[in-house]
């Protein structure tokens, strides 16, 4: 074999060793060129003493230089393919993906944006306050004194003396009250804290929005107006309004507002226990003693407020029978809404 052959076989070498697709066929090509058991230029080198002597030395370099350039180029090759193999790790590109599941809002959610919907078009601004609160923001300000049984501490979450978790998002008011002259017009949507005993219609977490409006000549029809216009355009436009008298430290007079029954349109059926009615939200023209205690005149200025639980109107509206469903993070309950 002279050095034309020996170049004509590392052409073909080399282009069969660019042309391995895997790891496992570059491996094959290096046994069988260089492999050290029947590798063919592993033979030509053991030829190279049986070689005539005037030709040895030619032909040795020839056979030595066609081994360093296949070695050089299963080399390069083996890194090139580890690296592809890497980046594709058995990957069948032609499998079919997995489809993504699409994520709902949870109820709670919903209920909150829409009445925060509701309520921007009347006019009113989203506030928000912490939920641990002192006693003068849940309790004083709000025109609750310190006999008073809703501060009972086993009525309540403290954390510490005259620190506690907040049992209404009427703190806030307070707080805005407290740093703005009126006009006021807000509402606060957040999540309350009171230690009742679980079941399907209470938890010990739950969130209210509260809203309120203090400016010069603010009546008790503005309040029934803006609650029943609220009614309408969360429940639908065929749902009655009716308002009761109430208690609340912090109004006067306070009272009560009933929505005719959904399901039964007020004819009368278990959900309402047959009177046609459901009580949906608590309000009243804000006690004077509160205004006082945030530094406002109340010879000047007059308001309502309102508080409503946002878990029992998404309840309601949702047909979700057990508050604590609310709250288990089963995907059951937000897949059927
Ligand atoms: C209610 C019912 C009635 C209320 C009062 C106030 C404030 F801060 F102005 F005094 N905010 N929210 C209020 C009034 C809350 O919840 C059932």
């Amino acid at each position: 074999m002279g050095p034309a052959e020996v170049k004509a076989l590392q052409g073909d070498a080399l282009a069969r060793i660019d042309a391995a697709g895997d790891l496992a066929a570059l491996d094959a090509l290096r046994i069988e060129w260089i492999g050290r058991r029947g590798g063919r230029i592993t033979a030509l080198m053991k030829a190279i003493p049986s070689v005539a002597p005037e030709e040895r030395s030619a032909f040795g370099q020839a056979v030595n230089a066609l081994k360093a350039a296949v070695q050089d180029r299963l080399d390069a090759r083996k890194a090139a393919l580890e690296q592809s193999e890497a980046k594709l790790p058995g990957v069948d590109v032609t499998m079919p993906g997995r489809r993504l599941e699409l994520g709902r809002l949870h109820p709670i959610t919903r209920a909150t944006r829409e009445m925060v919907d509701i309520f921007g078009r009347l006019g009113f601004e989203v506030v928000e306050g912490p939920e641990v609160e002192d006693e003068w923001h849940n309790f004083v300000g709000l025109n609750i004194p310190a006999e008073h049984p809703a501060r009972d501490p086993l009525d309540n979450y403290y954390l510490k003396d005259h620190v506690l978790l907040r049992t209404q998002t009427s703190t806030v008011q307070i707080r805005v009250m407290e740093k703005r002259k009126p006009p006021v017009r807000v509402i606060a949507p957040g999540r309350v804290y009171r230690p009742d005993t679980v079941d399907a219609g209470h938890s010990n977490m739950f969130h209210q929005l509260e809203g309120l409006w203090v400016e010069e000549g603010v009546t008790f029809a503005d309040l029934k107006s803006v609650l029943a216009m609220f009614a309408r355009a969360f429940y639908g436009p065929s749902v009655r309004t009716r308002f009761q008298p109430g208690y609340f430290p912090f109004t006067e007079p306070s009272a009560e507002m009933y929505l005719s029954c959904l399901l039964c349109g007020g004819s009368g059926c278990a959900a309402c226990k047959r009177t046609g009615w459901i009580e949906i939200l608590g309000c009243g023209m804000v006690d004077p003693n509160v205004f006082e205690a945030v530094g406002y005149d109340p010879e000047k200025v007059t308001g309502f407020a309102f508080g409503m639980g946002i878990d029992r109107q998404a309840m309601l509206k949702y047909g979700i029978h057990d508050i604590r469903w609310l709250f288990e993070n089963d995907l059951r309950l937000l897949r059927q809404l």
